[in-house]
């Protein structure tokens, strides 16, 4: 929840005496199941899981099998994003909901149906959507606007305060959220990119993009589609929307000078909206955005909030420049942790595949590498062009010898076992620098950690041990 006011509940009385079924009791059920028993509704929560189950009852909801409800006589089932609906297969309690023709219902859809009055941002897209909507909180913020952030980024949709006309939802959206969504809430919809990913869940790249396109549809005049044009199958809904869209369209770009949109030359950020080319933002200046692929979430951001914010006013678009400025960033993912002398540290532990460590390489120089874990398939081998910037690698955990051989000869590395001894060792190698020591694993956490958010943790503790370190939000170099 940011902005300065205090914020009420959500108002879910129109629940009250409702026969609520709750399937899924993660984070996004649990929530759900408790506010909507806490408003009155009779509520009827499921779980596969025993322990799930167990926990719900604990805070005073039934669990109660749905195999054996008469779904004819339930006013809604409300399903958590990760319970299969379709591809692969679909949860038997789904099935028998859909041939009693109980309405199926989301968290963020019940959300929508009570805050009637605020507007909405949504932002989906593989890559890059936690750091996106992040980042619009905060600018959202900082120019005073109030706002709540959550959805696919972690805080449930009925966990947000009531925001009332004034306030703005701003909602990272899965494709697994997206297909449980109706269409036509976003007064702001963002798709960042496109390329492979649950294919399975989704039975294949049409089912994928079929459920992101969803963020756009139903949009009307007003309302706005911020839409990155650097992948074909995000330029191909760009183009569908242009023939066929009445909402404004911003094409993005990280590539191409895009006419009419917001895009990256020269390390500048270019706001072509009014076709005068402005440069607004000089990319490279931003030490917690770093990287190609934040120019792309920077680019979303500035569009949205100048659309949230009428930024036709040249006061307001400072705000929102000076806003991206002092983005701190998101933990784990490229965090800046801080400095030893002209040695940076960045923690990377999200980096939890050889991709995803790619952006990280190429964002610095001068690298001290830390990385391992338990390798995806393929280890390291697809970022032998990054080799050139690592310094050295230290390796940790399982992968560490598969690692090894792929960079031998190429990158010089030592196999550091764990986290703890890998900064220690690194740090000493470091010096004074100037270097970056990067935590980037391309690897899973679980031969060592239980989560990449311990991970991260224990490598920010390890590092803010060392000698004459000074962390990023004390005010280190930057
Ligand atoms: N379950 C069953 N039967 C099944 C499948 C699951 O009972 O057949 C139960 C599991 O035992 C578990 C619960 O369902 O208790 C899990 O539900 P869930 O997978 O929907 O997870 P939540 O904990 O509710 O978290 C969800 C999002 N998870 C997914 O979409 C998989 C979280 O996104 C989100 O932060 C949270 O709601 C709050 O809105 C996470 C995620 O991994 C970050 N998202 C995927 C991604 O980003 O790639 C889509």
């Amino acid at each position: 929840m940011n902005g300065s006011a205090t914020f009420n509940r959500l108002d879910l009385s129109a629940y009250q005496g409702r026969d609520i079924a709750v399937l899924g009791l993660g984070i996004s059920g649990q929530s759900a199941a408790t506010a909507l028993q806490g408003a009155g509704a009779r509520v009827m929560a499921w779980d596969d899981s025993s322990e799930r189950r167990a926990a719900i009852s604990a805070k005073g909801v039934s669990a109660v099998d749905l195999m054996g409800v008469d779904f004819k006589t339930v006013d809604a089932l409300v399903l958590s994003p990760g319970i299969p609906h379709g591809h692969p297969h679909s949860h038997p309690m789904i099935d028998r909901a859909r041939d009693a023709d109980c309405q199926i219902v989301c968290d963020l859809e019940l959300l929508t149906r009570v805050e009637t009055d605020a507007r909405y941002i949504g932002i989906t897209g593989t890559n890059g959507k936690s750091t996106t909507t992040a980042l619009i909180g905060h600018i959202l913020s900082e120019t005073g606007i109030a706002n709540a952030v959550g959805g696919n980024i972690g805080a449930p949709g009925l966990d947000l305060p009531a925001m009332g006309a004034s306030g703005v939802y701003v909602l990272e959206l899965s494709s697994y959220q997206l297909e449980l969504l109706p269409t036509a809430i976003f007064d702001i919809a963002i798709l960042l990119n496109i390329t492979p990913d649950h294919l399975d869940r989704h039975g294949g790249m049409d089912g994928y993009v079929a459920a992101k396109q969803r963020i756009f549809d139903g949009q009307r005049s007003g309302q706005t589609a911020i839409v990155g044009i650097d992948d074909a199958p995000s330029r191909g809904m760009f183009e569908g929307l242009r023939d066929g869209s009445d909402a404004t369209l911003i094409p993005l770009s990280t590539h191409e000078a895009c006419p009419g949109g917001i895009y990256v030359s020269e390390g500048w950020l270019i706001d072509d909206r009014n076709g005068t080319a402005q440069r607004v933002l000089e990319l490279s200046s931003l030490e917690t955005l770093p990287g190609a692929h934040n120019a792309q979430n920077v680019a979303a951001a500035y569009a949205a909030s100048t659309v949230i914010a009428g930024a036709k006013h040249e006061k307001k678009q400072i705000a929102i420049i000076a806003a991206i400025r002092s983005f701190p960033g998101l933990a784990h993912r490229q965090e800046l942790v801080g400095y030893r002398k002209s040695v940076r540290f960045v923690n990377d532990s999200k980096a939890t595949n050889a991709e995803a460590a790619a952006h990280a390489l190429a964002a610095y120089d001068n690298i001290i590498w830390i990385a391992g874990g338990i390798a995806k398939e393929g280890g390291i081998k697809s970022l032998r062009d990054q080799f050139g910037r690592i310094q050295h690698a230290f390796l940790i955990g399982e992968a560490a010898d598969e690692f090894a051989e792929t960079l031998d000869g190429q990158v010089p590395f030592d196999v550091s076992g764990d986290l703890a001894t890998a900064v220690s060792e690194a740090a000493k190698l470091a010096g004074d620098g100037p270097a970056t020591v990067l935590l980037a694993p391309a690897c899973a956490s679980f031969d060592q950690f239980p989560s990449f958010e311990a991970r991260g943790d224990a490598f920010k503790t390890a590092v803010a041990a060392l000698d004459g370190f000074t962390p990023q939000n004390a005010g280190g170099s930057a």
